[in-house]
């Protein structure tokens, strides 16, 4: 479909695009629309905008990321619909690997995924399930050996509620990007970045060029610093505030 930049709706309606062409090329999922869908009507609520929650937990996501020993960025069809060469950078900028890993399984997805990583320049893309996590009986069980079996950090984008419950329970540190601070993800999640993953992905891979810059202790420092159940205190405060300004404003 051929968007007029001038559309009032112009990035919603491109966003969409990008999802919708994943599934018609065959590595998003169907039910990754339904999903966006539900991001999107929670992105309205928040004014379509990142706040200052979303830095704060961004920022210690990525000091996660930068002092683990191996961090995982866990890709789904979402994920490599919407931002596969922010995916690529920001795993490179952190050092850590790049691994597919999908609810609505299959051989074919998991290869497609791949070749949409590689194309956007990533050097290697863990993608075998060669090893099973333990405690979760759908298929992202299976996962690669030299990658989120051995993770001590995960970046979960949109993810289900379950696995983010069992890669805990396997003592890794679990960060989310979720749009609905309510989902079980959300609340279960070490680091929730309550933001869309289309602005959260590129805002991390500029903090990450500069938190590197910064000694090992600095990074500690935000990490133990950082609450996750105030930053969602603040996204509940922030979607409560909005309704009640437009409340008072259609008056
Ligand atoms: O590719 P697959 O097979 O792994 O499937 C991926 C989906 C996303 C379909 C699958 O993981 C799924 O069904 O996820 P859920 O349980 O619907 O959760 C998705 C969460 O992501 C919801 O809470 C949405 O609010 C949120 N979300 C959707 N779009 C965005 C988002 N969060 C951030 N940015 C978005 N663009």
């Amino acid at each position: 479909m051929d968007i007029p930049p001038s559309h009032p709706r112009y990035t919603s309606l491109l966003t969409r695009e990008k999802l919708v062409e994943g599934v018609r090329k065959g590595f998003t999922s169907i039910h990754g629309l339904i999903a966006h869908g539900r991001g999107e009507a929670f992105d309205y609520l928040l004014g379509e905008k990142t706040h200052t929650f979303a830095i704060e937990a961004e920022k210690t996501a990525v000091a996660y990321l930068l002092t683990s020993e191996h961090p995982v960025i866990s890709v789904n069809g979402n994920t490599a619909a919407l931002v596969p060469d922010e995916a690529v950078n920001l795993a490179k900028v952190t050092g850590a690997k790049l691994e597919v890993n999908i609810f609505h399984w299959s051989k074919e997805r998991v290869e497609k995924i791949r070749d949409v990583l590689l194309d956007s320049g990533a050097e290697e893309v863990l993608h075998e399930g060669d090893a099973e996590l333990k405690g979760i009986d759908h298929s992202r069980r299976f996962v690669s050996s030299e990658g989120i079996l051995i993770a001590d950090t995960v970046l979960v984008p949109l993810e289900d509620g379950d696995r983010c419950e069992i890669l805990k329970r396997h003592g890794k540190k679990v960060i989310a990007i979720d749009l609905n601070p309510m989902s079980r993800t959300a609340l279960k999640a070490d680091v929730t970045i309550v933001n869309n993953i289309v602005r959260a992905f590129p805002e991390m891979i500029e903090l990450a060029k500069e938190l590197k810059k910064e000694e090992r202790e600095e990074m500690e420092k935000i990490i133990r610093g950082y609450s996750n159940r105030k930053i969602l205190s603040q996204a509940f405060t922030t979607i409560k505030d909005n309704l009640e300004k437009m409340a008072e404003g259609i008056l």
